[in-house]
């Protein structure tokens, strides 16, 4: 068949269809006329990698309501309606051939393929009737690199295409080096129907449903980034399943170089933190230089070295508590003209507004936000959300989007694409009581285990209740769309394959560790300490304590970095508070990890040997020196 035959949509100029045929992809033409077929837009623009073709989506978000100039040059925002605010978990499903769901553990929303795809593309139908849609590509990493997977984007947000040109890089030319080949993700998304003030408004039909066999995604009722860009936690659940296959790795992770005072080494670190536990501003710590804050493939090179990449371009950041004192890279870059869209956040005469910007900067008493049901007028005591409580004038889960390239501090190897050799991997929970702020673990598969156990308080990126203690392995449980078995026996296999010395080291933190007033222990800033702990332990400079949890700071060691970076006398009390071993607290976090994996099937040898002999070691501890909390000093 021609490809040319298939593209008889009259929403498709001439021009637009040359630019899709010339890429000579049969399997791109098909998706496309598919899902114009079915969506019914009144238009629909290929856009290529050209400036004059970005610049009509900036133009076309404003035009269409769905962002708002703001008084800064470069500057919009746009608002995800009262109910859109976070991502949906519970209507994020992957699609299941008949007779497999029972593979999948409890941690997956399934629903059977058929049945999923009848119902979604039912809803889909004539969803973007009246609209434009976005024909976009884009590169998942680098481009022309190992590591980079291409992808198609449809989508009839031009807000969404718009983030996406930031956070991401431009694919067009991935797709014509594709040469008609398969090998790519595609994601089609819909806002649906929008309401007078530009938000989806049929929420009760938002649906995210996963397709592993076609390596697709389709969104449709929703705009929130963490449901609406392929790009992005969609993607991510794709490449999952890819690396996997493949013996490689898909993380929640962010990549940062880190310095000692002297800047005179260089290390890469990765971070995998559940949302809103740290994980941008552990990227972000003042003096290092960031390669990416959320999403990172690895691989194993030739040399048998750990190699990684950012797939993303930008950051999608909680902006609360972004300000001058704890994020002046990110707060400075915030205030100048650049392109940013602010999300969610309270505007007044053009400036936006959010919790925790700083003393300096008086908030106003009215202006527009997300408070009322319609985006609009937000007045000091409006009420009530669903709770019957005040809506504060800025979302907790309120954003900014930036490219990487606006900040002052982004490292020279972003784009490289082979990569950043990992030198240490961190794992973050949110965990007011058990455990130290740093400890560094024995090896490779004690850290996977130690990964594979993080629990989290849960917060404002994602509906639901916020501060209950959730189970989050790697801190990437929302996007695992494996079993858990296999997803954890493939971090396992990963070790085995690199060469003996030169895994990455892998570190535990917590920063949320509170005293028996209920009040944090740290600093936001004191998250840099432990990073240059921890540099200095890769780098070969310091001792190390050895307790049953693993290696932790020397007291002396914390003194003098405490004292040359912020000039702060580091108490030996709050050390002997910070530092102990609460064995109970550690045993009884163990017995609730068991319980869940043994719920699961096919969970590896390797993590219940590692979980028996953590929980072997912390007994012995308790044993020999009598008592249940251990000072470091004793050990
Ligand atoms: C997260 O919640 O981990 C984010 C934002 O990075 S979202 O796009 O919602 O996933
Ligand atoms: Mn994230």
């Amino acid at each position: 068949m021609d490809i040319k035959d298939c593209l008889d949509h009259s929403c498709l100029s001439d021009v637009d269809k040359e630019k899709l045929i010339a890429l000579n992809n049969p399997k791109v033409i098909k998706i496309i006329d598919e899902y114009i077929g079915l969506c019914k837009p009144a238009e629909a623009r290929v856009i290529d990698d050209s400036p004059e073709d970005l610049d009509y989506i900036r133009k076309l978000a404003i035009h269409n309501g769905e962002e708002i100039e703001l008084a800064l040059d470069g500057h919009t925002v746009h608002f995800d309606g009262y109910h859109d605010q976070a991502r949906d978990k519970e209507h994020t499903c992957l699609l299941v051939p008949r007779g497999e769901q029972h593979k999948y553990g409890k941690h997956i929303n399934t629903i059977n393929r058929d049945e999923g795809l009848k119902e979604i593309l039912e809803i889909m139908d004539g969803c973007m009737k009246d609209k434009t849609v976005l024909i976009r590509f884009y590169s998942l990493g680098p481009n022309n690199s190992k590591f980079c997977i291409p992808a198609l984007q449809i989508t009839d947000s031009a807000y969404v295409a718009h983030s996406e040109d930031i956070l991401y890089r431009q694919g067009y030319e991935e797709f014509e080096r594709l040469n008609g080949s398969e090998d790519f993700f595609y994601f089609v998304h819909s806002a649906g129907e929008l309401t007078d003030k530009k938000v989806s408004k049929n929420i009760e039909k938002r649906r995210i449903y996963i397709d592993l066999q076609e390596n697709r995604v389709l969104s449709v009722n929703n705009q929130y980034a963490g449901n609406s860009l392929g790009l992005k936690k969609l993607a991510l659940r794709l490449a999952i399943n890819r690396a996997i296959n493949e013996n490689w790795l898909a993380e929640h992770m962010f990549i940062s170089a880190v310095y000692p005072l002297d800047k005179s080494r260089k290390s890469y670190f990765l971070g995998a933190f559940p949302s809103a536990c740290g994980k941008t501003s552990t990227a972000m710590v003042p003096g290092n230089t960031i390669v990416g804050d959320d999403i990172a493939y690895l691989r194993i090179n030739e040399e048998g070295e750990v190699k990684a990449v950012n797939i993303e371009n930008g950051i999608f950041g909680i902006i609360k508590d972004v300000g001058p004192r704890d994020d002046p890279v990110i707060y400075k870059t915030l205030q100048s003209p650049n392109e940013t869209i602010f999300s969610n956040v309270l505007i007044s005469d053009g400036k936006p507004y959010w919790t925790g910007m700083g003393k300096q900067i008086e908030i106003p008493d009215r202006g527009i936000n997300w408070a009322s049901s319609k985006v609009g007028e937000w007045f000091k005591g409006f009420c009530c959300d669903d709770e019957g409580n005040e809506i504060k004038f800025s979302h907790p889960n309120s954003r900014y989007t930036i490219k990487l390239e606006e900040l002052d501090n982004v490292d020279e190897a972003l784009h490289n694409p082979d990569g950043v050799k990992a030198a240490a991997i961190i794992y973050g929970g949110r965990d007011s009581d058990i455990s130290v702020p740093v400890y560094e673990t024995f090896n490779w598969n004690h850290g996977v285990f130690v990964g594979s156990s993080i629990e989290s308080e849960t917060t404002a990126a994602t509906l639901g209740k916020a501060g209950v203690r959730k189970h989050q392995p790697m801190a990437n449980l929302d996007f695992i769309v494996v079993p858990l078995g296999e997803y954890l026996q493939a971090h396992f296999d990963f070790g085995k394959r690199i060469v003996e010395g030169k895994q990455p080291v892998i570190f535990s933190t917590n920063y949320f560790l509170k005293d028996e007033n209920g009040k944090y222990f740290d600093e936001i800033l004191d998250k840099k300490i432990w990073l240059l702990w921890a540099e200095m332990r890769v780098s070969g400079i310091c001792d190390a304590i050895k307790t049953p949890i693993g290696h932790i700071p020397k007291y002396e060691d914390l003194v003098s970095l405490f004292k040359e970076e912020f000039n702060h006398h580091y108490e030996k009390s709050r050390y002997i508070s910070e530092f102990s071993v609460r064995i109970h607290k550690f045993l009884e976090k163990i017995d609730r990890i068991e319980a869940i994996y043994k719920e699961e099937e096919n969970i590896p040898e390797e993590l219940f040997n590692e979980l028996d002999n953590q929980r072997k070691r912390l007994l012995k501890a308790r044993e020999k020196y009598e008592t249940d909390v251990i000072s470091p000093f004793n050990f």
